[in-house]
């Protein structure tokens, strides 16, 4: 039979997880909603109540035809003949356990890296536990918190291997945010079997509901990617032509877009989202996210202006809107400038997924994970990168997030994880009104909610209308500088809404410099 490791329980019998239940009760119960493999863990009791433990709860597993794996103890598995033992690297060896147990007994490993893993796989393991996964008061003493970053990087090692061997995930997991787990940690190669969870169901009120909850979910993909199926164009030729009809298509659909932005720039993004015919609403107040993501808009998170509140409201909305499987878009303003702001890059990127990551050369290096980047307040500073290193920049991260990043700068660069296209459209005097970075971001999101199936393209579109008015802007005789600009350039924006409204293409015609580039 195979191992289905998809919903793997592990137990605790810790009072605030089992707050005073029988763990057999609450564990039998889990069974019953779905859970597929039992491990017992129990760092507490003494051999002989472990061995009784183990017993009562192999009689409920084997009524079910679900595994029990004993942690770390080799003899109280042999003592219960469990089908199975869970090792931690400071556990007996792989090669030890096996000359003591019987021949077909599973054998799990943890490993929080590459080498661990590699090690694990080449020592004959059936399934590795990888974590930590997400910092969780479950368990304190972790070696290191590895994200949906790490624990790709993790698979993408194994697969090279050639063995088949399974793999979950551990750390944090709930049931809102499983899916994006699952799905953010795949690599090309290869992808999880399952999550391995503690407290979302031994804490749970009703641990049978809470086991069927994510044995359901952990079967399905998450809703933003249910939400964005459907055909792509590929061929930049094809792209091109298409960019007219999308913006088209956002004059009429005339999209929602909740932006939880800086104070600096609210004013100007709000007037630039009328301008191209989409309905902007301004709430830094999370819990409204609830109401606001049932339109279907997007939500922008451009955190500008951070406040001590920021991060938690930001991830409420998140949440709202990753769970509708409406788009959320990122602009990491500052991400590299303090520590501060370093660590809520961090936050979010564990907390939520964003089907765009757009921001400058410093923020996106920072997204990525580069060490020593110091920003300048929220300008980008000087560029250290060329252009091929921006291009791989923007493509690793997207490839890494499954989402789009978009690199602005005089060239920007737009990446689907495969394609990176740039675009060399706009105008100097974008970069000398305050805002005009900012709006791009809300921008896109009205995009993506009008063309969700094809994200590439959403960002594109709204890009080059974007670029293409701030090009007519700074073309009239009475434009002198910024202040005669910003308010052209709304014009401008809203020129090309009245055209599109109409069908007219013109505004468009041979105006797009957009590039496709080899990595
Ligand atoms: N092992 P929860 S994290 C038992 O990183 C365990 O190896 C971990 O608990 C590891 O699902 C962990 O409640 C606790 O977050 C996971």
């Amino acid at each position: 039979m195979k191992l289905d490791l998809s919903v793997y329980l592990v137990t605790d019998s810790t009072d605030p997880i089992l707050k005073g239940r029988d763990l057999c009760a609450v564990v039998e119960e889990a069974v019953k909603g779905g859970v597929t493999v039992v491990q017992y863990r129990d760092k507490k009791s003494d051999t002989g109540a472990q061995i009784e433990i183990a017993r009562k709860l192999h009689r409920i597993t084997q009524a079910h035809g679900v595994p029990l794996i004993i942690n770390d103890r080799v003899d109280v598995a042999l003592a219960v003949g469990a089908e199975g033992v869970h090792l931690g690297q400071d556990d007996m060896l792989i090669s030890e356990a096996k000359k003591l147990l019987p021949k077909d007994t599973i054998i799990g490993i943890s490993a929080s890296s590459i080498e661990e893993a590699q090690a694990a796989v080449a020592a004959g393991a059936d399934y590795l536990g990888i974590g930590t996964l997400f910092a969780t008061p479950t368990k304190t003493n972790t070696k290191s918190i590895i994200g949906t970053a790490g624990t790709q990087a993790i698979l993408d090692s194994i697969a090279q291997s050639g063995r088949d061997v399974g793999t979950v995930c551990i750390g944090g997991i709930n049931l809102s945010n499983v899916q994006r787990v699952l799905y953010q940690s795949a690599s090309p190669r290869k992808s999880l079997d399952g999550a391995a969870i503690v407290s979302a169901i031994m804490a749970a009120d009703d641990p049978k509901a809470a086991a069927a909850e994510l044995a359901k979910a952990i079967a399905t993909p998450p809703p933003f990617v249910r939400n964005s199926e459907g055909p792509v164009v590929r061929e930049t030729a094809a792209l091109l032509e298409t960019v007219p009809h999308i913006v088209q298509k956002l004059v009429q659909v005339h999209p929602l877009v909740h932006n939880m932005i800086n104070f600096v720039v609210a004013n100007f993004v709000a007037n630039v989202t009328l301008a191209i015919g989409a309905s902007p609403i301004m709430s830094p107040y999370g819990d409204e996210a609830t109401d606001l993501c049932q339109f279907d808009g997007a939500l922008l998170i451009n955190m500008g202006t951070l406040t001590s509140q920021s991060p938690s409201e930001y991830l409420k909305a998140i949440k709202a809107y990753n769970q509708r499987g409406n788009p959320v878009v990122y602009d990491p303003v500052g991400a590299g400038a303090t520590q501060i702001r370093r660590g809520v890059v961090k936050e979010l990127m564990a907390g939520g997924y964003f089907d765009l990551i757009k921001g400058n050369e410093g923020e996106i290096r920072q997204v990525a994970g580069s060490t020593g980047v110091q920003q300048r307040g929220v300008d980008s500073g000087p560029s250290t990168l060329d252009g091929q290193a921006k291009a791989r920049l923007a493509r690793d991260l997207a490839r890494r997030e499954k989402n789009i990043v978009l690199l602005t700068g005089a060239v920007d660069y737009l990446s689907d994880g495969e394609r990176v296209v740039t675009v060399e459209n706009g105008h100097e005097l974008l970069g000398q009104v305050t805002g005009t970075g900012c709006a791009v971001g809300t921008v896109a999101g009205c995009f993506i909610a009008t063309h969700p199936t094809d994200k590439f393209l959403a960002v594109l579109s709204a890009l080059l209308m974007y670029e293409i008015a701030a090009e007519n802007a700074a073309a009239k005789d009475y434009v002198r500088g910024p202040g005669s600009f910003a308010p052209a350039f709304i014009d401008e924006l809203y020129a090309i809404r009245q055209a599109a409204l109409k069908g007219d293409h013109s505004w468009y015609a041979g105006r797009a410099k957009v590039q496709e580039i080899t990595v």
